[in-house]
Protein backbone atom coordinates (compact mmCIF):
# COMPACT_ATOMS: atom_id res chain seq x y z
CA UNK A 1 0.00 0.00 0.00
CA UNK A 2 1.38 3.26 -0.97
CA UNK A 3 1.52 5.74 2.28
CA UNK A 4 -0.64 9.13 1.76
CA UNK A 5 2.16 11.68 2.41
CA UNK A 6 4.06 10.75 -1.25
CA UNK A 7 0.71 10.74 -3.00
CA UNK A 8 0.92 13.05 -5.68
CA UNK A 9 -2.52 12.71 -7.37
CA UNK A 10 -4.47 16.00 -8.27
CA UNK A 11 -1.30 17.51 -8.83
CA UNK A 12 0.54 18.78 -11.75
CA UNK A 13 4.46 18.29 -12.76
CA UNK A 14 6.56 19.86 -15.09
CA UNK A 15 10.14 18.25 -15.70
CA UNK A 16 12.22 19.88 -17.73
CA UNK A 17 14.21 18.01 -20.44
CA UNK A 18 12.54 15.21 -19.84
CA UNK A 19 12.51 13.38 -23.62
CA UNK A 20 14.97 11.72 -22.38
CA UNK A 21 17.64 10.19 -19.98
CA UNK A 22 17.14 11.99 -16.08
CA UNK A 23 14.23 14.30 -16.89
CA UNK A 24 12.46 11.01 -18.47
CA UNK A 25 13.18 8.70 -15.98
CA UNK A 26 11.95 11.50 -12.98
CA UNK A 27 9.04 12.56 -14.58
CA UNK A 28 7.68 8.64 -15.06
CA UNK A 29 8.44 8.16 -10.87
CA UNK A 30 6.24 11.14 -10.22
CA UNK A 31 3.69 10.03 -12.79
CA UNK A 32 3.85 6.39 -11.33
CA UNK A 33 3.20 8.18 -7.46
CA UNK A 34 0.06 10.18 -9.20
CA UNK A 35 1.37 13.62 -10.45
CA UNK A 36 -0.62 14.25 -14.13
CA UNK A 37 3.18 15.24 -16.54
CA UNK A 38 4.21 18.61 -18.22
CA UNK A 39 7.30 17.36 -20.31
CA UNK A 40 9.50 19.41 -21.75
CA UNK A 41 11.91 19.43 -24.78
CA UNK A 42 12.62 21.51 -27.57
CA UNK A 43 12.80 18.34 -30.01
CA UNK A 44 9.64 17.93 -30.54
CA UNK A 45 10.13 14.77 -32.35
CA UNK A 46 11.44 13.20 -29.36
CA UNK A 47 8.98 14.63 -26.93
CA UNK A 48 6.31 13.73 -28.48
CA UNK A 49 8.19 9.85 -28.18
CA UNK A 50 8.65 10.49 -25.13
CA UNK A 51 5.31 11.28 -23.84
CA UNK A 52 3.58 8.58 -26.04
CA UNK A 53 5.83 5.83 -24.26
CA UNK A 54 4.36 7.63 -20.71
CA UNK A 55 1.13 7.82 -21.91
CA UNK A 56 0.68 3.70 -23.43
CA UNK A 57 1.74 3.40 -19.06
CA UNK A 58 -1.56 4.79 -18.61
CA UNK A 59 -0.14 8.31 -17.23
CA UNK A 60 -1.56 11.50 -18.09
CA UNK A 61 0.88 13.80 -20.08
CA UNK A 62 0.40 16.91 -21.53
CA UNK A 63 3.91 18.21 -24.09
CA UNK A 64 5.14 21.54 -23.67
CA UNK A 65 7.85 22.48 -26.41
CA UNK A 66 9.74 25.19 -25.23
CA UNK A 67 13.51 26.21 -25.06
CA UNK A 68 14.69 26.61 -21.21
CA UNK A 69 17.24 29.84 -21.97
CA UNK A 70 15.11 31.84 -23.85
CA UNK A 71 13.16 34.40 -22.01
CA UNK A 72 10.10 34.85 -23.97
CA UNK A 73 9.73 31.60 -24.63
CA UNK A 74 9.87 30.45 -21.43
CA UNK A 75 7.14 33.49 -20.39
CA UNK A 76 4.93 32.42 -23.53
CA UNK A 77 4.79 29.05 -22.54
CA UNK A 78 3.33 29.62 -19.09
CA UNK A 79 0.96 31.83 -20.39
CA UNK A 80 -0.17 28.87 -22.82
CA UNK A 81 -0.39 26.79 -19.63
CA UNK A 82 -2.23 29.29 -18.04
CA UNK A 83 -4.55 29.63 -21.07
CA UNK A 84 -5.00 25.94 -20.48
CA UNK A 85 -5.81 25.94 -17.44
CA UNK A 86 -2.74 23.95 -16.24
CA UNK A 87 -1.34 24.81 -12.70
CA UNK A 88 1.77 23.85 -12.41
CA UNK A 89 2.32 22.46 -8.15
CA UNK A 90 5.85 20.84 -9.63
CA UNK A 91 8.68 21.68 -11.25
CA UNK A 92 12.09 20.06 -11.57
CA UNK A 93 14.45 22.04 -12.96
CA UNK A 94 16.43 19.08 -14.94
CA UNK A 95 17.53 20.16 -18.48
CA UNK A 96 21.25 20.70 -18.76
CA UNK A 97 24.09 19.84 -20.84
CA UNK A 98 27.83 18.92 -21.00
CA UNK A 99 30.42 20.39 -23.09
CA UNK A 100 34.17 18.68 -22.35
CA UNK A 101 36.81 21.01 -22.93
CA UNK A 102 40.30 22.18 -21.21
CA UNK A 103 39.82 25.64 -20.00
CA UNK A 104 41.75 27.33 -21.13
CA UNK A 105 39.84 26.31 -25.08
CA UNK A 106 36.43 27.42 -24.12
CA UNK A 107 35.42 30.13 -25.96
CA UNK A 108 32.57 32.43 -24.76
CA UNK A 109 30.20 31.47 -26.82
CA UNK A 110 30.23 27.83 -24.96
CA UNK A 111 30.82 29.12 -21.50
CA UNK A 112 27.22 31.28 -21.98
CA UNK A 113 26.00 28.22 -23.73
CA UNK A 114 26.41 25.74 -20.48
CA UNK A 115 25.99 28.45 -17.99
CA UNK A 116 22.12 29.33 -19.63
CA UNK A 117 21.03 25.79 -20.10
CA UNK A 118 22.39 24.74 -16.61
CA UNK A 119 21.88 27.60 -14.01
CA UNK A 120 19.99 30.85 -16.06
CA UNK A 121 16.74 28.38 -17.12
CA UNK A 122 16.56 27.28 -13.57
CA UNK A 123 16.13 30.74 -12.56
CA UNK A 124 13.96 31.28 -15.77
CA UNK A 125 11.55 28.46 -15.39
CA UNK A 126 11.66 28.85 -11.96
CA UNK A 127 10.51 32.34 -11.48
CA UNK A 128 7.50 31.93 -13.41
CA UNK A 129 6.39 28.74 -12.00
CA UNK A 130 7.05 30.28 -8.60
CA UNK A 131 4.98 33.63 -9.17
CA UNK A 132 1.75 31.39 -9.91
CA UNK A 133 2.65 28.92 -7.12
CA UNK A 134 2.78 32.43 -4.70
CA UNK A 135 -0.18 34.11 -6.00
CA UNK A 136 -2.12 30.54 -6.16
CA UNK A 137 -1.26 30.49 -2.36
CA UNK A 138 -1.16 26.77 -2.32
CA UNK A 139 2.63 26.61 -1.87
CA UNK A 140 4.44 24.07 -4.38
CA UNK A 141 7.64 22.06 -5.09
CA UNK A 142 10.69 23.12 -7.12
CA UNK A 143 13.96 20.40 -7.70
CA UNK A 144 16.81 21.40 -9.15
CA UNK A 145 18.88 19.15 -10.88
CA UNK A 146 22.44 19.42 -8.97
CA UNK A 147 25.52 17.44 -9.48
CA UNK A 148 28.72 15.72 -7.64
CA UNK A 149 29.77 18.88 -9.22
CA UNK A 150 27.96 20.83 -6.85
CA UNK A 151 30.53 19.87 -4.87
CA UNK A 152 33.88 19.34 -6.31
CA UNK A 153 35.60 19.87 -9.33
CA UNK A 154 36.63 17.74 -12.36
CA UNK A 155 39.07 18.98 -14.78
CA UNK A 156 37.56 19.77 -18.63
CA UNK A 157 34.03 20.48 -17.23
CA UNK A 158 34.35 23.39 -15.71
CA UNK A 159 31.46 25.63 -16.95
CA UNK A 160 29.39 22.90 -16.37
CA UNK A 161 30.85 22.78 -12.73
CA UNK A 162 30.46 26.34 -12.66
CA UNK A 163 26.92 26.02 -13.05
CA UNK A 164 26.16 22.95 -11.13
CA UNK A 165 27.55 25.02 -7.92
CA UNK A 166 25.50 27.71 -8.90
CA UNK A 167 22.63 25.53 -8.93
CA UNK A 168 23.04 24.37 -5.03
CA UNK A 169 23.35 28.46 -3.62
CA UNK A 170 20.02 28.88 -6.60
CA UNK A 171 18.13 26.28 -5.04
CA UNK A 172 19.05 27.93 -1.32
CA UNK A 173 17.81 31.66 -2.40
CA UNK A 174 14.89 30.16 -3.56
CA UNK A 175 14.08 28.20 -0.32
CA UNK A 176 15.21 32.00 1.39
CA UNK A 177 12.74 33.91 -0.52
CA UNK A 178 9.87 31.42 -1.15
CA UNK A 179 9.66 28.89 1.56
CA UNK A 180 7.13 31.78 3.51
CA UNK A 181 5.05 30.94 0.60
CA UNK A 182 4.72 27.19 1.47
CA UNK A 183 6.98 26.07 -1.48
CA UNK A 184 9.88 24.48 -0.91
CA UNK A 185 12.88 24.01 -3.23
CA UNK A 186 15.60 21.51 -2.83
CA UNK A 187 17.66 19.46 -5.12
CA UNK A 188 18.63 16.57 -6.29
CA UNK A 189 22.83 15.55 -6.91
CA UNK A 190 23.23 12.50 -9.06
CA UNK A 191 26.31 11.19 -8.89
CA UNK A 192 27.09 8.87 -12.15
CA UNK A 193 24.68 7.77 -13.91
CA UNK A 194 24.73 5.61 -17.64
CA UNK A 195 23.00 8.16 -19.55
CA UNK A 196 22.85 8.95 -23.07
CA UNK A 197 24.88 12.65 -21.73
CA UNK A 198 27.68 10.54 -20.16
CA UNK A 199 27.87 7.85 -23.33
CA UNK A 200 31.75 9.23 -24.13
CA UNK A 201 32.38 8.39 -20.30
CA UNK A 202 30.80 5.09 -20.32
CA UNK A 203 32.19 4.00 -23.45
CA UNK A 204 35.93 5.37 -22.24
CA UNK A 205 37.24 1.93 -20.14
CA UNK A 206 39.52 4.11 -18.03
CA UNK A 207 36.53 5.96 -16.67
CA UNK A 208 34.64 3.54 -16.48
CA UNK A 209 36.82 1.58 -13.99
CA UNK A 210 37.34 5.36 -12.06
CA UNK A 211 33.69 5.31 -11.59
CA UNK A 212 33.33 1.84 -9.97
CA UNK A 213 36.48 2.16 -8.28
CA UNK A 214 35.73 5.69 -7.04
CA UNK A 215 31.95 4.78 -6.00
CA UNK A 216 31.24 2.36 -2.79
CA UNK A 217 27.89 0.87 -4.44
CA UNK A 218 30.67 -0.14 -7.60
CA UNK A 219 28.59 0.77 -9.87
CA UNK A 220 26.98 3.34 -12.31
CA UNK A 221 23.68 4.70 -11.45
CA UNK A 222 20.15 4.02 -13.35
CA UNK A 223 17.95 7.09 -14.21
CA UNK A 224 15.15 5.32 -12.41
CA UNK A 225 17.51 5.52 -9.17
CA UNK A 226 16.20 8.98 -8.75
CA UNK A 227 12.89 8.73 -8.95
CA UNK A 228 12.37 8.15 -5.00
CA UNK A 229 14.29 10.78 -4.01
CA UNK A 230 12.50 12.86 -6.48
CA UNK A 231 8.87 11.64 -5.42
CA UNK A 232 10.29 12.99 -1.60
CA UNK A 233 10.60 16.62 -2.85
CA UNK A 234 7.32 16.75 -4.87
CA UNK A 235 5.15 15.62 -2.60
CA UNK A 236 4.13 16.47 1.33
CA UNK A 237 6.80 14.42 2.75
CA UNK A 238 9.07 16.50 2.64
CA UNK A 239 7.21 19.34 3.87
CA UNK A 240 9.57 20.66 6.23
CA UNK A 241 12.15 20.11 4.21
CA UNK A 242 14.10 23.49 2.49
CA UNK A 243 17.52 24.52 0.28
CA UNK A 244 18.82 21.05 0.62
CA UNK A 245 20.63 19.08 -1.86
CA UNK A 246 20.30 15.24 -1.77
CA UNK A 247 23.21 13.36 -3.35
CA UNK A 248 21.64 10.28 -5.00
CA UNK A 249 25.16 9.02 -5.83
CA UNK A 250 26.47 5.32 -4.51
CA UNK A 251 27.98 7.07 -1.57
CA UNK A 252 31.24 8.45 -3.76
CA UNK A 253 31.05 11.90 -1.91
CA UNK A 254 30.86 10.25 1.26
CA UNK A 255 34.61 8.88 0.90
CA UNK A 256 37.43 10.14 -0.31
C1 LIG B 1 31.06 14.55 -16.37
C2 LIG B 1 29.69 14.01 -16.39
C3 LIG B 1 28.78 14.65 -15.40
C4 LIG B 1 28.53 13.70 -14.28
C5 LIG B 1 27.57 14.11 -13.24
C6 LIG B 1 28.07 13.66 -11.90
O1 LIG B 1 31.54 14.83 -17.42
O2 LIG B 1 31.65 14.64 -15.27
O3 LIG B 1 29.20 14.19 -17.64
O4 LIG B 1 27.57 14.93 -15.99
O5 LIG B 1 28.00 12.51 -14.78
O6 LIG B 1 27.19 15.43 -13.27
O7 LIG B 1 27.26 14.15 -10.91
Amino acid sequence: MSHPLFDLSGRTALVTGSSRGLGHAIAEGLAQAGARLVLNGTDTERLALSAAALRAKGHQVEEAAFDVTDEAAVCAAFARLDAAGIEVDILVNNAGIQLRKPLVELSMAEWDKVLSTNLTSAFLVGREAAKRMIARGRGGKVINIGSLTSEAARATVAPYTAAKGGIKMLTRAMAAEWAEHGIQANAIGPGYMATEMNTALLDNPAFDAWVKGRTPARRWGRPDELAGTAIWLASQASEYVNGQIIYVDGGMLAVL
